[in-house]
């Protein structure tokens, strides 16, 4: 059949780390991809996509997609040699084999998986490692254990509410996040609100695109959120108006807390934070009638140490003397952790087999060292901290295979680069950790050259291991896409979302069974049942100091300016720089012009921005945008330039509560900079 004139259209689901998980629809000619739409059937995102959405078609064909296997021997040489699918195969089995041999076990195999891509599908390389015994799990920033933790303290579990319920908020208060950029869909129903007369409150040292949106914006000093909820709490104390019902009937630890509180000078509190009186003074007023507030807590106040984990309890602590929680309207949105629910997600959950290293702990001796290491959906090169020295680390290991789409830094620093698949060349499904929506990603056209699937890897890996050693592998071995995604279904998933298996997903995406909002019947999942309040020792924070580097919370007269680095609004993470979605084609370092004028630096020169770790060269752009002592600079890749802003962050990482292997939060803005003209 000539079928060069028909059109055939496929499901999809964005599988990037994105609160909107997004359906779309494709269409496809002759085996190409010739056009996008967002699918509106869907509850939350209602066929509406990101620009980085619409991009796909370019980048999926893009000119710098990789295309066939690559080898180097010498890691950054650059030398690469493209090398069949049987050939790497053979390296990777070689290599495996003679660790093995050597060790006793795969302990020195260690597996780094990022954010890349969050579907289902996407836990195989998890569960691969997992069925080959011991192994060493690298942890890497993507997963934000600070939030998570100081979440799992207060209410026992992590879970918000549906975000859609966001619209019947009286406040809004967006407090380290800039949804207008990260999470885009929450945007109409903030506007929905607006309409129906709710204010909206932006709490960020930046005044960001989200804040263009608000009532009131709160510029404050970074870290510093603790003091500005202990103000406000204060104030509401003085006005009488805390939810004393709320308070004796449902939470714990309050007098505990409040006498700390009380121990706190309102002056002292509004020192710290930097904000004046009456925009403090101006959002107790406001909240002291609000009948219901939500509160939008994003991953900035995740990323300072130690007062991170302090700063988002002391939020919900206000939430729940304000009695918000459990409200229509009301509630603390951070994330859902409670989509982690597929069989071949559990690995995830720091298999107790396995070794456990952050990223920076590369640099410690440790036996048997890492040999062989596996990336997947991973860009540490651009992502962690301290990418230099980081650099190094990576070079040192024997052995460095990475799987991804593109040749990023990463790959550059690999053996062994493997060509995969994009959402539109394979099967899987994507829960979201924001909404209650669970999709469908169907298979719409032939994997691009000689990429493969990461199922379709680890499944001929696995074959071809046992074809060698019978006993070393238990990974199961499915025909499929599609039968290796059914054999992930349980009781858990059933119990969330009534579905047993994909084709219960092939007509629609389907909602969690669960009541929209989250905690409406007050049973909170902690031992006593109750909201938790934090005390001073309730959460312990401790910098976690590596051999290289420094240690600060508060610049100093030698590095007076806090670097802070947040999500682009037209890339994720390290992904879709080079589509040109945006003017901003290279790296800027956007500084207050008052700040600027005073070190001589003119609008748009290329300066040096440096610390004691490194010194980068960038383009200084003048921004009222940023206070006098921020400088900003977009997280992300930037394929043409050399500027790198994770140079100059410091490995510390934080340790918060005593599991050691959950805590790994990285400061990432607890960096301190100094600018100087060329
Ligand atoms: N300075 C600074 N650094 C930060 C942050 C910050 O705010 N400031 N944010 C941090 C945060 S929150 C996160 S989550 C991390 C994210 O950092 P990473 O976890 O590294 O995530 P990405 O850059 O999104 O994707 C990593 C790689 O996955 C590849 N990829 C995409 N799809 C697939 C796939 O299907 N399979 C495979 N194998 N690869 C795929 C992409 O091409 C990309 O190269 O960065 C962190 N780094
Ligand atoms: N367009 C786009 N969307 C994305 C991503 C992306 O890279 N690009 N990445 C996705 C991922 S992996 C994540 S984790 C989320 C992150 O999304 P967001 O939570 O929005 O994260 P950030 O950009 O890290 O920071 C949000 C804000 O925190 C502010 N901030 C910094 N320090 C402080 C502080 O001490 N106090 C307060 N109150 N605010 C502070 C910053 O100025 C910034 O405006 O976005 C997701 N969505
Ligand atoms: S990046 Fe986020 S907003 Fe954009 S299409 Fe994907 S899920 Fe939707
Ligand atoms: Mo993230």
């Amino acid at each position: 059949m000539n079928n060069q004139y028909t059109t055939r259209k496929f499901k999809h689901v964005c599988p990037r780390s994105c609160p909107s998980s997004c359906t779309m629809i494709s269409y496809v000619e002759n085996d190409r991809l010739v056009h996008l739409s967002g699918n509106p059937t869907h509850p939350y995102t209602r066929g509406k996509l990101c620009a980085k959405g619409f991009s796909y078609p370019e980048k999926n064909s893009h000119r710098d997609r990789l295309k066939f296997p690559y080898f180097q021997k010498v890691k950054g040489s650059g030398k690469f040699i493209q090398i069949t699918w049987d050939k790497a195969f053979e390296l990777i089995i070689n290599e495996m084999l003679t660790i093995h041999e050597r060790f006793g076990s795969f302990l020195p195999f260690a597996l780094w998986k990022g954010a890349g891509n969050i579907g289902v599908h996407h836990y195989v390389a998890d569960e691969f490692f997992s069925s080959i015994g011991e192994t060493t799990r690298i942890v890497g920033s993507s997963s934000f254990s600070i939030g998570f933790q100081a979440i799992q303290s207060d209410f026992g579990a992590v879970w918000m509410s549906d975000p859609s319920t966001i619209k019947e908020a009286s406040i809004i208060i967006i407090w380290g996040a800039n949804p207008a950029a990260t999470n885009i869909h929450l945007i109409p129903f903030i506007i929905d609100a607006k309409m129906k007369g709710a204010k909206v409150v932006v709490i960020d040292p930046i005044y960001t695109q989200t804040a263009e949106l608000a009532d009131l914006y709160i510029q404050l000093r970074p870290s510093t959120d603790e003091s500005l909820a202990a103000f406000l709490i204060k104030g509401l104390l003085a006005r009488n108006a805390l939810d004393n019902k709320f308070l004796e009937k449902y939470t714990v630890g309050f007098n505990e807390f409040l006498q700390i509180i009380q121990g706190i000078a309102i002056e002292e509190c509004l020192l710290a934070c930097d904000v004046a009186k009456e925009a403090a003074d101006l959002l107790v007023d406001w909240l002291t009638t609000a009948e219901s507030v939500s509160y939008v807590i994003g991953s900035g106040l995740q990323k300072h140490g130690s007062s991170g984990g302090q700063a988002i309890r002391s939020i919900e602590a206000l939430a729940a003397a304000r009695g918000d929680i459990g409200k229509l309207g009301g509630g603390i949105f951070l994330r859902c952790n409670d989509t982690m629910i597929f069989t071949n997600q559990s690995p995830f959950n720091f298999n107790r087999q396995n070794r456990i290293m952050k990223g920076n702990e590369l640099a410690k001796q440790v036996s048997p060292p890492v040999e062989m290491m596996w990336m997947s959906c991973a860009n540490p090169l651009t992502q962690e901290p301290n990418s230099i020295w980081l650099e190094q680390l990576i070079k040192e290991i024997p052995f460095v295979v990475t799987v991804d789409q593109f040749l990023t830094p990463t790959a550059l620093m690999s053996n062994l680069v493997l060509p995969t698949t994009t959402h539109f060349e394979e099967m899987d499904i994507v829960t979201s950790f924001w909404h209650k929506e669970i999709a469908l990603n169907e298979k719409a056209i032939t994997p691009y050259y000689e990429s493969r699937s990461e199922w379709n890897i680890m499944h001929e890996l696995a074959v071809r291991l046992n074809q060698h050693s019978p006993n070393l592998c238990s990974f199961p071995i499915h025909s499929s896409e599609e039968e290796y995604l059914n054999a992930q279904f349980n009781d858990r998933v059933f119990k969330r979302y009534s579905i047993k298996s994909v084709s219960d997903l092939k007509e629609r995406s389907v909602s969690a069974k669960q009541t929209k909002i989250a905690w409406e019947d007050k049973q909170f999942a902690t031992e006593t049942g109750r909201f938790q309040f934090y005390s001073d020792t309730a959460i312990q924070t401790v910098p976690y100091p590596t051999g290289t580097f420094v240690e600060g919370k508060r610049p100093t007269s030698n590095y007076p300016f806090w670097l802070i680095t947040p999500h682009h609004p037209y890339a994720l993470n390290s992904q879709f720089h080079f589509i040109h979605l945006s003017d901003n084609e290279e790296a800027v370092a956007r500084i207050h012009p008052k700040a600027a004028k005073e070190l001589g630096i003119i609008d748009g020169e290329v300066v040096k921005v440096f610390n004691q770790q490194a010194c980068i060269e960038i383009k200084a752009v003048y921004s009222s945008q940023v206070p006098k002592d921020i400088i900003m600079i977009y997280q992300a890749w930037y394929p043409n330039s050399k500027v790198n802003s994770n140079d100059l962050v410091p490995n510390l990482q934080t340790d918060i509560g005593e599991n050691e292997s959950t805590s790994r939060s990285i400061p990432f803005y607890d960096t301190f900079v100094n600018v100087r003209k060329f």
